[in-house]
């Protein structure tokens, strides 16, 4: 887990399968090129890059959605991440350089296995402005980088995809940063006890309370947490390098504090960062404030001092 040294293992998920616009599969290489080995271990930590995983082959029946977008990948490269998270979670922190959302079809449902076989339950904070709640079924727009929430809570739908070694109960998931979520996603949602949490929330009272919130929950119930972090988390004014902007997201300052306050929980076992596509950054920004993110996650600070109680 986080706090003090920990190594850290690099993983490139290069997945561009969950959506039609193409650029993610450039990820790994734009956070490398930004420096994330290095902000990682001038922390301290160990920091190994085991290069990028490769998408089992597979063959699939027809989507009964038409519009689902290269099934048969994403049901490779779901099977390949599970794995590689499985392997990798035992031996440290896995940190999954993505590649789309649709990589955290595998990488979730690993670490939940994970979690199985240490004997503690895995909650999952989702960092985004979207849900990513569908099923193959409900997507209209037939991009699987929708519905990573949906595989990994046991949503059916998903018959195509590998069985679940362990689903993620739905009030085990927190979102934070919603401000996109389908009709569908919206009343499925409802019917459940996910932690929710939109802007409009964040701009009422703060991230540090419902995030604060959020973790008193896995801490009580002596969880692990896996973060999975959209760069349309973030405002496209500081995070441009991302398909699927939408305006009003979290500032530089709230995400810092969201990952301030991970790190300091000591609950934080794997993390992905997720949809940036470096054909649309704007002279490395995009990548470069993803890395700082993620070096506030596994413990930069300014000063030490613990976000008080109550916030
Ligand atoms: N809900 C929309 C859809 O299903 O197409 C948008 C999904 C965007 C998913 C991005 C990665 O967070
Ligand atoms: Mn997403
Ligand atoms: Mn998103
Ligand atoms: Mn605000």
């Amino acid at each position: 887990m986080m706090r003090g040294m920990t190594d850290c293992i690099l993983i490139g998920a290069p997945v561009d399968s969950g959506k039609r616009r193409r650029g993610c599969l450039m990820g790994p290489d734009a956070y490398r090129t930004a420096g994330l080995a290095e902000a990682l271990s001038s922390l301290g930590h160990g920091v190994t890059d085991i290069g990028n995983v490769a998408p089992d082959s597979v063959e699939v029946d027809p989507p009964r959605n038409a519009a689902i977008h290269e099934l048969a990948l994403n049901v490779g490269w779901t099977a390949a991440l599970m794995r590689a998270a499985r392997e990798q979670a035992p031996k440290g922190f896995p940190i999954f350089m993505g590649g789309d959302h649709a990589l955290s079809l595998g990488t979730v449902a690993g670490m939940a296995a994970h979690a199985e076989e240490i004997g503690r339950p895995l909650f999952v904070l989702w960092l985004d402005a979207h849900s990513d709640f569908h099923t193959p079924d409900s997507t209209t727009s037939g991009n699987l980088h929708g519905t990573p929430l949906g595989y990994v809570t046991g949503r059916e739908g998903f018959e195509a995809f590998p069985d679940l070694p362990a689903t993620v109960p739905v009030e085990r998931v927190g979102m934070i940063g919603l401000r996109s979520v389908d009709p569908e996603e919206r009343a499925a949602l409802e019917d459940g006890d996910a932690t929710l949490v939109d802007m409009r929330m964040i701009d009422e009272v703060g991230i540090a309370r419902p995030l604060s919130e959020f973790l008193d929950k896995v801490q009580a119930a002596n969880g692990i947490l896996h973060v999975s972090l959209d760069v349309d988390f973030l405002d496209p004014m500081v995070a441009p390098a991302v398909g699927t902007t939408v305006p009003g997201g979290a500032t530089v300052r709230e995400a810092h504090l969201a990952m301030e306050m991970l790190s300091d929980s000591g609950l934080v076992a794997s993390l992905d960062l997720v949809e940036l596509n470096p054909s649309l950054d704007e002279r490395g920004r995009t990548a470069a404030l993803m890395v700082e993110l993620a070096a506030s996650l596994m413990g930069r600070r300014v000063f030490d001092r613990p976000t008080p109680r109550g916030h």
